[in-house]
């Protein structure tokens, strides 16, 4: 690559989605309930009281969202698939008309000339598993597997990129710690347990979904952030290195070094989860790739009082922050892509997820002149591009996220789209940032 701003021929564009954020027909076909369904019908969970009953309604609607996706010229699509659709109860008979949903769509992307990145689990555990303890209990890890055999015998012919996981960390801290995600639960040990759950599920599924044909390439998805100190003390530096261990190395380290941080180990003392012998041989077979969500940096100060790693965000007054109230710091994404490729020598990387919320509105002449969200793609795009230049094997670029859709906790409160959803009439319109993405794609550069 000899221009600044321009991208490698082989690089590959593409938009992100998954299943209980867009899909709707929660139970329609034969689908069973979800923890997701579950939390988003208990009064108090969600801000604006929505579901996702209905979401996108993508589940109806996926040809037209093929057909939108074609328009912007975007080369692969990020989905998830919904457990439960396939298996309503998490383990036993398949349920062949949600299996079927998926086999279309792959069709669909294909005959479009968009590559599948195949999701299993963006979060949608199916409840029947929660009620046997969800990812507290270690054989939901095999569930999960089991899971998998089922995705790569039908869809393994033609996905050749697969993703166990999607931010495990998300899933133990703000499910199982914090309980503001599903499943709700309130208990650091759970969450420990659970984020080594998880890993081993990912570790069990990753020979099965290898075996699958097609030369498939199988990753997983970790939400990471690069973490600065507050000031240049001591003990900020010391903060910021145990913020890291908890984001960070808790989940980089098992997969590319086969152990757990040893600073962390102890820090979480009897809280740590159990371990069986050859996890961690299972958890650090090599992946294929890493799939990496940026948002935002983070900025943490020492604080005796700052619950299990004794640290307290810090806010930056002179910088700006989206709707979710997260800095916008594009430099932090190409701190991140050279500090996963020197101290991991990451294989080859996706960003798999980056994007932001904004406050959009349909102006009178029925556009969606979305600046900032445009600004702020662009600004990450460059630093996306330093990293390639830099030598980091930076394969690929998904937007967060292809269409407006349920943002978990905060309902239809965000609007994470380059496409504008109208939820009450399912009318997709293409904002300013996804006109300009068309054009980047199309360029293989930043214009
Ligand atoms: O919407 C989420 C997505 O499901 C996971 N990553 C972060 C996004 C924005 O919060």
């Amino acid at each position: 690559m000899s221009e600044a701003g321009r991208f490698p021929d082989d690089f590959l564009w593409g938009v992100a989605t998954s299943a209980y954020q867009i899909e709707g027909a929660w139970k329609e076909d034969g689908k069973g309930p979800s923890i997701w369904d579950t939390f988003s019908h208990t009064a108090g969970k969600i801000v604006d009281g929505s579901t996702g009953d209905v979401a996108c309604d993508h589940y109806h609607l996926w040809r037209q969202d093929i057909e939108l996706m074609k328009d912007l010229g975007v080369q692969g699509y990020r989905f998830s698939v919904s457990w439960p659709r396939v298996l309503p109860d998490g383990f036993g008979p398949v349920n062949e008309k949600g299996l079927d949903f998926y086999d279309r769509l792959v069709d669909g992307l294909k005959e479009a000339g968009i590559e599948p990145f195949v999701t299993l689990y963006h979060w949608d555990l199916p409840q029947s598993l929660q009620d046997i303890g969800g990812w507290t209990n270690r054989s939901v890890a095999y569930y999960f597997a089991d899971y998998a055999t089922v995705l790569s015998r039908r869809l393994g012919d033609r996905v050749r990129f697969w993703m166990t996981h999607n931010e495990p960390w998300v899933v133990a801290w703000i499910g199982y710690g914090w309980g503001h995600h599903a499943p709700g639960l309130t208990s650091a040990r759970a969450a420990l347990q659970v984020s080594h759950h998880l890993l081993l599920s990912h570790g069990l599924a990753f020979p099965v979904l290898k075996d699958s044909g097609n030369q498939s390439k199988v990753g997983i998805v970790l939400n990471l952030s690069p973490v600065y100190p507050a000031t240049e003390s001591e003990q900020d530096q010391e903060a910021a290195r145990r913020q890291d261990g908890f984001l960070n190395r808790w989940y980089l380290d098992p997969i590319f070094v086969g152990a757990y941080p040893a600073d962390m180990w102890s820090l979480f003392g009897n809280l740590v989860p159990k371990v069986e012998a050859g996890d961690l041989s299972l958890i650090s077979k090599p992946v294929d790739f890493l799939g990496v969500n940026y948002y935002s940096r983070s900025v943490v100060a020492d604080d005796p009082a700052g619950g299990l790693t004794k640290t307290r965000s810090v806010r930056v007054p002179e910088s700006e922050y989206t709707e979710m109230d997260w800095e916008i710091y594009p430099q932090g994404l190409y701190d991140l892509l050279m500090r996963l490729h020197r101290d991991y020598r990451a294989p080859t990387l996706y960003i798999t997820e980056n994007g932001a919320a904004f406050k959009d509105e349909v102006a009178e002449d029925g556009s969606v002149r979305d600046e900032r969200r445009l600004r702020f793609l662009r600004e990450h795009f460059v630093q996306a591009s330093r990293a390639i230049q830099d030598k980091v094997r930076l394969k690929g670029y998904f937007v967060w996220s292809l269409m407006d859709n349920f943002e978990w906790a905060f309902g239809y409160t965000k609007r994470f789209g380059i496409v504008y959803v109208d939820f009450s009439t399912q009318k997709r319109i293409l904002k300013e940032s996804a006109k300009w993405f068309r054009q980047v794609i199309k360029e293989n550069r930043v214009v």
